[in-house]
């Protein structure tokens, strides 16, 4: 489903059992044959978001696009496109999603790699399946697409490229970017990037393309899987030459485009408010972990993942819920550290190394309108490799990348304060760090996890609690009226 709405407009929509993230709310929907109307309040977006699903595996199928077009009296700060086109990188496993998550929490071992990849749910032509498709978008000689190009994989950061053609870069993450053009673009799970694309070369059928980036010790399958850019009236075949996408493991390809992207100033976004002095500083480690496992059938131990060495516990009753009632105690803590509990070298060879990590449900909590500085340090624990980190209810600022374990005293000086990219998830490098700055105006209870769903699941979560300003408008919501339908079985 492809919600496509104007900006500034509220939307209700009503749909099946689901967690679904949202702008200004995560909820709870009702059970199959049941309806709940829920609100998305889009204020400062323009471009592309998308929902999905948020219990178990769910979101490998159940996700959209929201298409958040210009309010009527606003243009696009570049030359109207003539067309739309959303395009959708997912990943494509055999069996389902939630049986083989069961499975394997319930042997502590890591789901199997997806079997292939999809473009908007069509494995194209380079997998020996009998009933392939191929993804094929009509464009009109010389007219001016926009993709709007979402990664709902499961587990893999994408490249994507048409064969022939540039993508000229517009917006991430429903914010206006400066604009650049490359040959590719490299997209995190979560993450949302608008694109232009002209066509404007021979007519004909191009290939477009996407194969996994990854930097990982425990990398995904290195399939590429391609879809058709097809030129109207044109004819023979499929043009022979082939796209050239990075190598999956070329980090170069992947930081030398994320390096790119910064904010524009244009009047269609909002105005610039990046916290030049802070109130609150967080400094996460985050790690992959063995846990022991007593009925664990493999292994004595199970996979895990930890932020500041805590592997976020999921709770039988939601934080929100019990945020909003105090007399159910016992759900969650305040107390999730402000900085590792141990400062080892954290980018450093560790090899034989297994960070302990304490099984907890903490969750940090933020004074209503706090300027706010998380900074996000991968390790060389596990598998090692980068992690893409998306908070809830929030964009904030990139303002800085580094690599190496990150100082707090020299680092902050190479921070970007002038254009940082207003994003909600975040590129943090293998044996490197991010810093992300953003005022804490959003009153509720926000989840922040790994878009790896993998590391989600073994605890690579946490969870922000923004606590109510002075005034009925700085406060959360009220919870529905009638209170929230529960999914069945719960
Ligand atoms: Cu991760």
């Amino acid at each position: 489903m492809t919600v496509i709405l104007g900006r500034r407009f509220g939307f209700t929509d009503r749909t099946l059992c689901m967690l679904m993230s949202t702008i200004k709310g995560t909820m709870a929907l009702p059970f199959i044959g049941t309806n709940f109307t829920y609100e998305v309040i889009l204020s400062d977006e323009i471009g592309t978001l998308w929902w999905h699903a948020h219990s178990d595996w769910t979101r490998g199928s159940v996700h959209g696009a929201f298409v958040i077009l210009p309010a009527e009296n606003e243009t696009y700060p570049f030359p109207t496109p003539d067309a739309d086109q959303t395009i959708i990188l997912q990943s494509w496993y055999n069996r389902d999603y939630k049986e083989l998550i069961d499975e394997a929490t319930s042997n502590g071992t890591a789901v199997a790699s997806a079997d292939a990849y999809a473009i908007n749910g069509h494995l194209g032509d380079t997998y020996a399946c009998a009933n392939e498709t191929l993804f094929r978008m009509q464009v009109d000689y010389q007219k001016t697409y926009l993709l709007r190009i979402i990664n709902a994989a499961m587990n893999e950061q994408k490249f994507f490229a048409i064969a022939n053609h540039s993508l000229t870069v517009v917006a991430q993450d429903a914010s206006y970017v400066q604009m650049f053009t490359n040959d590719y673009i490299m997209i995190s799970p979560g993450q949302t990037m608008d694109v232009l694309v002209i066509a404007n070369q021979n007519m004909g059928q191009y290939y477009m393309a996407t194969r996994p980036f990854s930097d990982s010790g425990a990398p995904p399958r290195n399939n590429i899987t391609r879809g058709v850019f097809q030129y109207t009236n044109s004819v023979g075949g499929l043009n022979a030459s082939l796209v050239t996408l990075p190598a999956m493991t070329d980090l170069d390809a992947a930081a030398n485009f994320t390096r790119r992207i910064k904010n524009s100033n244009v009047t269609q976004n909002p105005p610039m408010k990046v916290p030049m002095d802070i109130d609150r500083r967080v400094y996460i480690a985050i790690a992959s972990n063995n846990l022991p496992c007593d009925n664990c059938p493999i292994l004595p131990t199970r996979l895990a993942a930890s932020l500041n060495n805590v592997s976020f516990d999921f709770p039988q009753i939601d934080i929100l819920q019990a945020y909003y009632n105090r007399s159910i105690s016992g759900v969650f803590t305040e107390d999730f550290p402000l900085q590792p509990p141990e400062f080892y070298n954290f980018t450093g060879d560790l090899t034989g190394l297994n960070p302990n990590a304490d099984l907890g449900t903490k969750a940090i909590v933020l004074n209503y309108g706090e300027a706010v500085e998380i900074v996000l340090q991968t390790t060389s624990t596990g598998p090692a490799g980068s992690h893409p980190i998306h908070l809830h209810g929030f964009s904030f600022y990139w303002v800085g990348t580094g690599s190496g374990n990150f100082n707090n005293v020299t680092d902050p000086s190479s921070y970007n304060l002038v254009d940082p990219p207003l994003i909600n998830t975040v590129h943090v490098p293998l044996r490197g760090w991010v810093a992300v700055r953003f005022f804490a105006t959003n009153p509720g209870v926000w989840f922040m996890h790994c878009h790896f769903e993998r590391h989600s699941s073994w605890g690579m979560d946490t969870v922000f609690i923004v606590k109510n300003g002075t005034t009925v408008d700085t406060s959360i919501l009220p919870p529905p009226a009638s209170g929230m339908p529960r999914c069945s079985g719960t």
